[in-house]
């Protein structure tokens, strides 16, 4: 692959120019170096930790992050920046006035700059929230996704539309999910997409492996990207162009990375010596070497394409069509500080008489550390402040609030028995027979369990979203199909592959859209309720920075029965009780599923809202007939009470999704022995728990305490009741309900691996049935 075309004009003559972005590049090492540094060694510390930051990681991307900023960047391009260059993306903004001085005093403070850049914790803009590696990158493959999808759907004109750039560190490489996206990238049509890697060939632990060597051309090649190499900068291509050039250069390419990474470290006099013996006898390089002295030749072989101002314009320049395309940015890890090359410099940071030199050797004055243009001059200071104030980040027009789309009321689906599932695809069908603006702003997704979820009916009336039309040829051929799915423009699902951390991450792009793009997409993504897991880090990192969807695990638990242990989840309701953005439900009749699922609608756009989780199954159960809808409001809340518990009550069942008709036969069969015995539907013990956990913290908070809603619930019992819990998941999801008023507490539930069977022997085997909520019961009246 060859390297970058570097014949496009503009940069290269302007050389003015480039020496304006070096000047920034260094303000941007000086400031990110200056930030860490205050706040380990001269703030003050209170409990002995070690506050972090990564000086070399910064400096690796400084001149990247300058060219890209103040030079390469339109208004409308959104980027992801590597979680550990978070304050170089803050000294950028710093420069623009839109970062102040105290936030950057109190990095990793409380209510400073955040450790890694963060969409809802600071202040600057931030397009996506960073931290976990390789989900950062990937996210903008969606996002670009997203962003095709809204033009085809004549929501955002073309003009509108901006590169989706990842700035990534070259040991996000590893991640898997970098892999699963590319794939889902190639099949999609991806374009618009920058990743631009700080090629550093260091990551927290080690150099990286020098077989890797041009592999990443081939993979990213291969998946329909462009990759351009920025293996050296200026310096180095005019020197290789003199006798003894080639001779460097190949020695350059042929160098081990962590030989590389040493001689860094060690200097122009260790680069001295090793060429000296390396490439002894060879024409033209004793004067090569000879013309540079100790500091000119350390310059020389560190002058990578990543550092040098006008490789890095020029390479972004001359990308000027919407491919994507990988750009492989040779860096030092630390460049430019004494920490450069050094094997543990990840964490390591400058010792005070380091950054003082590398104060001094910028003509900074002690005192004048955080002016944003000391020792520079004023002309030059005036220049750069035009340069920066004129750049085309500082037109970067606020995130959109986009209005928010009315809700219907969602009808219950018809029928005497139903499971949730079915419900929850019935709701769907019916919403995209509609004509209500909210069906045109639901975008659904699944990794390749769209039908087994039931979002076919959904499917097949919306059509799969493509940017080129795609017939369906099973329908062409008359061959008879439930599944009517042709692609088209229009489509409303993206149909993904099984990888589950794409389905987040396309989750989380699309729920970023209102912001990002200013049109508000509902999305629903549908996933087997045990392959949550599989994508967790990728869930959690749409929850951290506010994306809003609609997640539906289904089917879940051991109520899938026939399909067994491997498909069976156990732990998901307590996923959607500790993971925080994401409130979860799990209903266990179609009108629940109909209320929270409008009510989820409506969720996901408030001020304040989140994304929700509802756990469903596919076990048909009989529905109740209501007599009002007194029973909504603690639906939505969480819980309410099936059969009212006659005041002072010594008991309840408790109990939470597919199990109900076993809770409800066992309360039949004992309500006579337990007068007055309560039976309470929890929807959400989600949403009971941290509103419990809300009404207690309001007194630490100085305001009136009130009671939470299970308190008052659970108030209708004697003080001394007795609680059988029962769901089909890990009791401990119920069981703390003990905790709310001192009840004694007999939990079920599921906390092994489970069977195949059909519902009668799991139920029995793993105690869920109705003989197990009475041999529960006894226990707390007879020991
Ligand atoms: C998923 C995940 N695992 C581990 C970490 C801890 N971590 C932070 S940076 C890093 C390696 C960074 O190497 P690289 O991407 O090459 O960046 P560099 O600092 O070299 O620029 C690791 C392992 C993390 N942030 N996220
Ligand atoms: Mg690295």
């Amino acid at each position: 692959m060859p390297d970058a075309d570097l014949t496009t004009p503009q940069a290269a003559s302007d050389t003015g120019h480039i020496a304006m972005l070096e000047a920034i590049e260094q303000r941007l090492r000086w400031l990110s170096s200056w930030t860490v540094h205050n706040a380990n060694n001269l703030r003050l510390k209170r409990d002995g930790l070690k506050v972090g930051g990564h000086q070399a990681s910064c400096a690796s991307m400084t001149a990247i992050m300058t060219a890209l900023y103040f030079h390469a960047l339109r208004p409308t391009d959104k980027v992801a920046v590597k979680p550990h260059a978070g304050p170089v993306l803050h000294a950028i903004h710093y420069l623009l006035d839109e970062q102040t001085r105290e936030k950057l005093e109190a990095f990793r403070g409380l209510g400073g700059v955040q450790s890694y850049p963060s969409r809802t914790k600071d202040t600057i803009p931030v397009d996506f929230s960073t931290g976990s590696v390789g989900l950062g990158v990937a996210v903008t493959a969606f996002s670009s996704l997203v962003q095709d999808y809204l033009v085809a759907h004549g929501q955002l004109a073309e003009a509108d539309t901006g590169r989706m750039i990842a700035l990534m560190g070259d040991a996000e490489l590893d991640e898997g999910n970098i892999y699963e996206c590319l794939i889902e990238g190639y099949k999609h049509d991806l374009r618009n997409c920058w990743w631009i890697v700080d090629y550093n060939r260091q990551s927290l632990d080690a150099t990286t492996a020098d077989r890797m060597f041009r592999r990443f051309d081939d993979i990213f090649e291969t998946c329909g990207w462009r990759v351009v190499t920025l293996k050296h900068g200026r310096l180095q291509r005019e020197a290789f162009k003199r006798p003894g050039g080639k001779a460097l250069e190949d020695w350059i390419e042929n160098c081990p990375n962590a030989d590389f990474a040493v001689l860094t470290y060690l200097g122009g006099a260790a680069w001295r010596e090793r060429l000296e013996r390396d490439l002894a006898g060879v024409r033209g390089v004793a004067e090569l070497l000879a013309d540079h002295d100790d500091a000119a030749l350390a310059r020389l072989m560190t002058n990578l394409g990543g550092h040098c101002l006008e490789t890095l314009t020029q390479a972004f320049d001359s990308v000027t069509d919407d491919k994507p395309t990988l750009f492989i940015a040779y860096t030092v890890k630390g460049y430019g500080l004494p920490l450069a090359g050094h094997k543990d410099n990840h964490s390591g940071m400058m010792n005070t008489a380091q950054i003082e030199g590398l104060r001094a050797e910028l003509g900074i004055e002690p005192g004048q550390e955080w002016d944003k243009w000391a020792g520079l001059g004023d002309n030059l200071a005036a220049r750069l402040e035009a340069l920066v104030k004129d750049s085309p980040i500082a037109r970067k027009a606020a995130e959109h609030r986009a209005p928010a789309v009315p809700v219907p009321a969602l009808p219950v689906p018809e029928g005497a028995v139903q499971s949730t599932q079915a419900a929850f695809g019935r709701i769907l069908f019916d919403l995209s027979k509609s004509d209500a603006p909210l069906a045109d702003r639901i975008v659904t997704t699944a990794p390749d369990v769209t039908q087994t979820t039931n979002l076919g009916a959904f499917v097949n009336q919306r059509g799969l979203f493509r940017r080129q039309e795609l017939a369906d040829v099973f329908q062409k051929a008359k061959i008879p199909s439930a599944q009517k799915w042709s692609a088209h423009t229009a489509g409303q699902h993206i149909e993904l592959g099984i990888a589950e951390n794409n389905f987040f991450l396309a989750l989380t792009s699309l729920g970023l859209a209102a912001p990002h793009f200013g049109t508000r997409l509902l999305p629903v993504g549908t996933v087997y309720d045990p392959f949550i897991a599989r994508g967790l880090d990728a869930l959690n990192y749409g929850c951290y920075q506010d994306a809003r969807f609609l997640l539906v695990g289904t089917p879940s638990g051991i109520t899938l029965a026939g399909e067994g242990g491997a498909h069976q989840s156990i732990n998901t309701p307590l996923i959607g009780m500790g993971q925080p953005g994401l409130e979860s439900f799990d209903p266990a009749f179609a009108d629940e599923v109909a209320l929270l699922m409008g009510w989820a609608f409506e969720h996901m756009q408030a001020e304040g809202g989140s994304s929700v989780y509802l756990r469903l199954t596919t076990r048909q159960i009989e529905q109740r007939a209501r007599s009002d809808d007194s029973w909504q409001a603690g639906a939505v809340a969480g819980a309410y009470w099936l059969r009212e518990p006659a005041p002072g009550a010594k008991a309840a069942i408790v109990y939470s999704g597919a199990v109900a008709p076993e809770a409800l036969g066992a309360w039949d069969q004992l309500t006579d022995d337990i007068p007055g015995l309560g039976l309470l539907a929890v929807t959400s013990p989600d949403r009971l728990h941290r509103d419990w956990s809300r009404a207690r913290a309001v007194r630490w908070n100085g305001g009136t305490r009130q009671p939470s809603h299970i308190e008052t619930l659970l108030g209708r019992l004697a003080p001394d009741a007795g609680l059988v819990t029962v769901l089909d998941g890990s009791p401990a999801a119920l069981s703390w309900l003990g905790g709310v008023r001192g009840h004694r507490v007999s939990p079920l539930g599921t906390d092994r691996f489970g069977q195949t069977g059909d519902l009668p022997d799991l139920y029995r085997t793993y105690r869920l049935d109705e003989e197990a909520i009475f041999e529960a019961m006894a226990e707390l009246f007879l020991g």
